[in-house]
């Protein structure tokens, strides 16, 4: 009923417009810019009714008046052979870059100042694809392990998932959107889930093996199951003792109470680092996995990021605690490039801000400056 009520209103409502725009169309004024050809002369606008209210602004330096014209007043200035130029008065805004709260709370901006923005460090996303034509995203490469159209392309992300993940580890740092933890590591778009977002261990191992084959250096996965898999474990353990430092999402399988052993797979590997999910405040997201296997926290709770068409939208979810993660690691290691991924992710359990419960938060919030200068 409430839904039929919305739908009626909104029916309403653009009838109602509808009706006033085209009662009005042919005495409709909008802004212009004119230019005279020498100097500023008011009565060449009187000798087509411009009146002294029309005139918005009156420029001392050039002779430009910023006026309201009807469509047929601005065909007649146009055609005026002392009027040099006139044009539409165009719309602009404030070049303007969020940096969402994620991105202060892991230390990124605190790195950033030091020219340290992740260059060079490869990070394969296993995720839904990755929007490339996404104008706050550089997509260096991909992989779908689909073979149906459009599923094939790694480019192409129906869901939106993988292209949100793919944002909080790199936005670019430039003057719209949002800002990743490491705008200049390159993103690699490896396809393992479909537009609803379901995929298989098989697709997973295939994506864990494509990351190895060419040389990726982070595996950042904002996926999991219930299940265990020998097979997704010894690709797990495979990729990490290739020297790849391998992320997980713990899952969104946590209570009120923070009970219970919920971390999902691949997760729950030794070989990987399994992220829980704080919000802004570094309390535990009452969803986030619990357990002994949760390794380190990072921000998932109405986390902004890129989100595919040149959107941008808030999530919440391990998924989105993970790719801070990645983007951390890929700061550090861009630091310190002669470190193994052991190395790495020992520094980066030990610098982490305690918050609590291990199996809650595991070592704490991860901390990239304090994880550079340890
Ligand atoms: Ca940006």
């Amino acid at each position: 009923m409430k839904k039929f009520l919305i739908a009626f209103l909104t029916v309403a409502i653009l009838f109602a417009l509808q009706v006033t725009v085209s009662a009005d169309s042919s005495n409709e004024k909008d802004d212009y810019l004119i230019m005279f050809d020498g100097p500023a002369e008011k009565g060449i606008l009187q000798s087509f009714d411009v009146e002294e209210d029309d005139i918005l602004f009156k420029s001392e330096i050039l002779p430009v008046y910023h006026i309201e014209l009807t469509e047929k007043q601005a065909r007649l200035v146009d055609n005026h052979p002392q009027i040099k130029h006139i044009e539409e008065n165009a719309e602009a805004e404030a070049y303007y870059q969020d940096v969402p709260y994620g991105i202060q709370s892991v230390q990124a901006t605190d790195v950033h100042p030091f020219g340290y923005y992740g260059q060079g460090v490869d990070v394969a996303i296993l995720d839904t694809g990755i929007d490339a034509s996404h104008e706050d995203l550089n997509v260096s490469g991909g992989h779908s392990v689909f073979s149906n159209w459009p599923e094939s392309d790694p480019y192409y992300d129906g869901s939106g998932h993988g292209t949100h993940v793919a944002g909080t580890v790199a936005a670019l740092d430039n003057n719209l959107g949002v800002l990743g933890v490491a705008p200049q590591a390159n993103l690699y778009a490896v396809k393992v889930l479909d537009s609803n977002g379901g995929g298989s261990y098989s697709g997973i191992a295939q994506g864990i093996e494509w990351s190895i084959i060419n040389n990726m250096d982070i595996i950042n996965m904002s996926l999991g199951g219930p299940t265990h898999s020998s097979i997704l474990q010894a690709y797990s353990d495979y990729a990490y003792n290739q020297g790849i430092l391998v992320v997980a999402a713990a899952g969104n399988s946590g209570n009120a109470w923070g009970s219970g052993d919920n971390v999902g797979y691949p997760a729950q590997y030794d070989s990987v680092m399994a992220v829980a999910a704080v919000d802004q405040n570094e309390n535990r997201a009452s969803f986030s996995s619990t357990g002994p296997a949760v390794e380190i926290s990072a921000p998932g709770v109405d986390v902004l990021s890129t989100y595919p068409n040149n959107n941008y939208s808030s999530l919440n979810g391990t998924s989105m605690a993970s790719p801070h993660v990645a983007g951390v690691a890929a700061l550090v290691w861009h630091y310190r490039p002669h470190y193994s991924n052991a190395q790495l992710r020992s520094v980066l359990n030990q610098t982490a801000k305690p918050l609590g419960s291990g199996n809650h938060y595991g070592n704490g919030l991860i901390q990239a400056y304090d994880a550079m200068v340890h």
